[in-house]
């Protein structure tokens, strides 16, 4: 039977996707729906969920609603809201730099540096500048691994350091000297007040005055780096979110059998 008060015709819904005009999906094709949440230094209260209204609505939203409202300390609220969106990207015209590497796993990495390196390659990683989380150059270099890929120490073909947090970049030089590294891993988290821009840069700077610029693969990430970020600032590869141990272990070992044997 068809027809009635809530039925619906999914006929009547539009279904065209049109890739160089993508919109977000809520639950039909371009009706751009999205949850966005932010806080304003206001009173909790009607005049407040009417200025979010109206942020909405200049951020390009139609029909905003505010969906949840919480005071989080006296003159400051959040706000949960959704609406429409207006705008559309261009995703054919999208093109992203990306590390270029053959994607290996653990023991194809560790046989390709057997055959094309002939030697252990050094690994030197560590949490620079003030920065003081570990979890994500743990997660890249520690024997147990994360998310299932195992880190670089447990490579039989590296031998891996890491140095932890806050490691000052002066410091962090002295020790690739003293441990002859082939590739530097420098871990940002901290990006506030764009911190790590400041920091990574700097390295850069110290390593051309020691002249090791060039002697080493110098590598950074972090949840807010990409590899473009990476390029710019000077570094040969940069890896973001959602990489791991083989991402790295893979471009390190075909980067430096390049270098080698180029
Ligand atoms: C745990 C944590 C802490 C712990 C850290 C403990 C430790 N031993 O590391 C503690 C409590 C100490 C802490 C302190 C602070 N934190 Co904190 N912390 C976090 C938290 C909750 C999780 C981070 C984490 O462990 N992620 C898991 C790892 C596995 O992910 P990842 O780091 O992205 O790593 C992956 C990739 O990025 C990549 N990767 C990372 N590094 C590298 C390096 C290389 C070479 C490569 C190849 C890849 C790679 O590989 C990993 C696996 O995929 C985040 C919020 C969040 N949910 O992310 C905030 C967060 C990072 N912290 C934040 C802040 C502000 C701080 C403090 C400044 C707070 C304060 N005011 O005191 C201090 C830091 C002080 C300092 N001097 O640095 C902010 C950073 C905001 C920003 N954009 O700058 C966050 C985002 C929280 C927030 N939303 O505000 N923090």
């Amino acid at each position: 039977m068809s027809g009635g008060l809530y039925s619906t015709n999914s006929n009547e819904f539009d279904k065209t996707l049109d890739l160089t005009k993508i919109k977000p999906y809520g639950d039909t094709m371009n009706d751009g729906k999205t949850q966005v949440s932010f806080t304003l230094p206001v009173e909790k209260g009607d005049e407040a969920i009417e200025a979010a209204k109206q942020m909405m609505r200049k951020m390009g939203f139609e029909n905003p609603q505010v969906v949840y409202v919480q005071e989080l300390m006296k003159g400051f609220t959040f706000f949960n809201c959704y609406g429409d969106c207006v705008h559309t990207v261009d995703f054919t015209g999208i093109t992203v730099p990306k590390v270029e590497a053959t994607a290996m796993d653990m023991h194809e990495t560790d046989d390709f540096i057997k055959e094309n390196i002939g030697r252990p390659i050094r690994i030197l990683g560590a949490s620079t500048g003030s920065d003081a989380h570990t979890v994500g150059i743990d997660a890249i270099m520690n024997m147990k691994g994360f998310a299932g890929h195992y880190g670089l120490e447990r490579y039989g073909m590296m031998e891996a350091l890491n140095m932890g947090s806050q490691v000052p970049n002066e410091e962090f030089i002295a020790k690739a000297i003293e441990f002859k590294a082939d590739v530097l891993l420098v871990s940002q988290t901290v990006t506030q007040k764009d911190i790590h821009i400041k920091n990574l840069v700097e390295l850069v700077e110290l390593m051309e005055a020691e002249g090791l610029r060039e002697k080493v693969i110098l590598i950074c990430g972090g949840p807010r780096i990409s590899h473009e970020l990476a390029k710019e600032l000077g570094y040969d590869a940069g890896f973001g979110m959602n990489k791991y141990a083989d991402d790295v272990a893979s471009y390190a070992a075909q980067e430096l059998s390049r270098r080698l044997n180029a």
